[in-house]
């Protein structure tokens, strides 16, 4: 033990000094997009969230500059970083808000991914150098009005016509869509379900703007109609065969969040604890009362327990050893306890924790998305559940 224990100094997220189990590399990764969190999207979000817009578009060509778009995937203009790098980057970036990390989600793990895992080399190099440049925008559409948890029961279907295919139906909850230039979509065919390349426009498909939502406000949320859309045969994504495709980049996305939460999570903290050092009743900082202490130490604990989940998980991932229901653990946990964080911290503000000028109660409203997309946290007990027994509890 050493006697240096300034406990003031001491970060939120790092009591335990996981950070000192980092490589150079994963720390000057996560500093370089710390930095650029810090100067293009910290001074801006409370606007864009108050005004439901993000400059998406933007965003995406600074990301792509600094390569974090699809930065875990390897060639075709992408960094080639570790998983647990990938996840730092989620990590600072949902610290400025989820909104955000979700842009480079779905960009990067669902768009992205699904092409670099199951598209043809025309399709791969078509796409995946102007999407990880940020200069071509993805949206990944598994989602229906119908059907959400349940994408087996996906309605959306795909038919030959001579060597064309023909797309009917319509996805919905679908991020960055109204933006995007390219959409994978998902549909059920002949030969199970199967995933198309869809450029933005194609006749017949419509994009929806959805609106007043109360989370997730500085992203771009959308709906996809699509109305006998004409696709040529290389539309389709050869390699994507069944359910287990789309779930299969769901696997990717759900591990960045497994990180992005905690950065909500150690922003709130970071704030309360700020916040109640300087706010005094009773005549004193609130910081110094046991209950407020206690919240901080339980919330600490927890924060600092997902960080050794997320480490451990991304280790797994960089020795490709990671499994689909391993992830369900981490998301399971790290949003359910975020959230619980926020929730918490907002008390600690009092009035001022449900004021846009500080960023809890917009870090709590957007972890409400995040519960819910990429599997809710009933299906992710639902997926644990049935490792542990060998029973299946979706459905009847
Ligand atoms: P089930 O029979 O269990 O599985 C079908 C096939 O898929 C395989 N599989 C997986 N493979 C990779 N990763 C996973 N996570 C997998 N889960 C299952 C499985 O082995 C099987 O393969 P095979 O070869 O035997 O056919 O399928 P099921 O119909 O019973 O469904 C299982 C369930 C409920 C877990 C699945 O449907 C599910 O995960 N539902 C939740 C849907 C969901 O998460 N949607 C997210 C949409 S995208 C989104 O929300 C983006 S948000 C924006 C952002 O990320 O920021
Ligand atoms: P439902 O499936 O209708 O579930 C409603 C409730 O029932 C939930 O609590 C659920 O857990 C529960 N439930 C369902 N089945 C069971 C069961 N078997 N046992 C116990 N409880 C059950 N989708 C995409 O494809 N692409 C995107 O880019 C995307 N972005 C999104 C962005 C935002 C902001 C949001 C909010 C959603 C997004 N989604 C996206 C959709 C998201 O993945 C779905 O909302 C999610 O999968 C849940 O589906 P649902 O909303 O239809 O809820």
């Amino acid at each position: 033990m050493t006697e240096a224990t300034d406990v003031r100094t001491t970060s939120p997220l790092d009591l335990l000094d996981l950070d000192g189990s980092l490589t150079g590399e994963d720390r000057q990764i996560r500093s370089v997009v710390a930095q650029l969190v810090t100067d293009r999207v910290r001074p801006h979000v409370a606007g864009w969230y108050e005004a439901g817009r993000a400059p998406v578009r933007e965003l995406a060509l600074e990301f792509g500059r600094v390569g974090l778009l699809g930065m875990h995937l390897s060639g075709y203009g992408c960094a080639g970083a570790s998983a647990v790098a990938y996840g730092l980057a989620c990590l600072e970036l949902e610290a400025a808000d989820s909104g955000v990390r979700s842009l480079v989600s779905v960009q990067g793990s669902l768009a992205m991914y699904a092409i670099w895992r199951y598209g043809s080399e025309e399709q791969k190099q078509r796409w995946l150098p102007a999407m990880a440049a940020g200069e071509v925008i993805g949206c990944f559409g598994l989602t229906e009005p119908d059907h959400g948890s349940d994408p087996a029961s996906m309605a959306t279907r795909a038919r030959r016509d001579g060597s064309d295919w023909l797309l009917g139906g319509g996805k919905m909850w679908i991020t960055n869509a109204p933006v995007a230039d390219v959409a994978v979509v998902w549909a059920r065919t002949d030969e199970g379900v199967r995933g198309f390349v869809v450029p933005l426009p194609t006749p017949g498909v419509t994009v929806r703007e959805i609106r007043h939502k109360m989370s997730l406000r500085a992203s771009s949320t959308g709906e996809i109609v699509l109305d006998e859309v004409r696709l040529p045969a290389d539309a389709l994504l050869p390699a994507a065969a069944g359910l287990r495709a789309p779930l299969g980049c769901l696997t990717e996305a759900r591990y960045g969040i497994v990180w992005g939460a905690l950065g909500a999570a150690r922003d709130c903290l970071r704030v309360a604890l700020d916040y109640a050092g300087g706010r005094e009743q009773f005549g004193r900082p609130i910081a110094g009362f046991q209950l407020t202490q206690a919240k901080f130490a339980d919330m600490a604990v927890e924060l600092q327990k997902g960080y050794l989940l997320a480490l451990h998980l991304g280790r797994l991932a960089d020795a490709g050893r990671l499994r689909p229901e391993q992830v369900s653990v981490g998301k399971l946990n790290n949003v359910r306890e975020a959230l619980a964080i926020a929730r918490q911290c907002r008390t600690i503000l009092g009035a001022n924790g449900i004021s846009g000028e500080y960023p809890v109660l917009r870090h709590a409203n957007n972890l409400e998305s995040v519960l819910t997309y990429e599997g809710t946290s009933e299906i992710h007990q639902l997926v644990i559940g049935q490792r542990l027994t060998g029973l299946s509890a979706f459905g009847g």
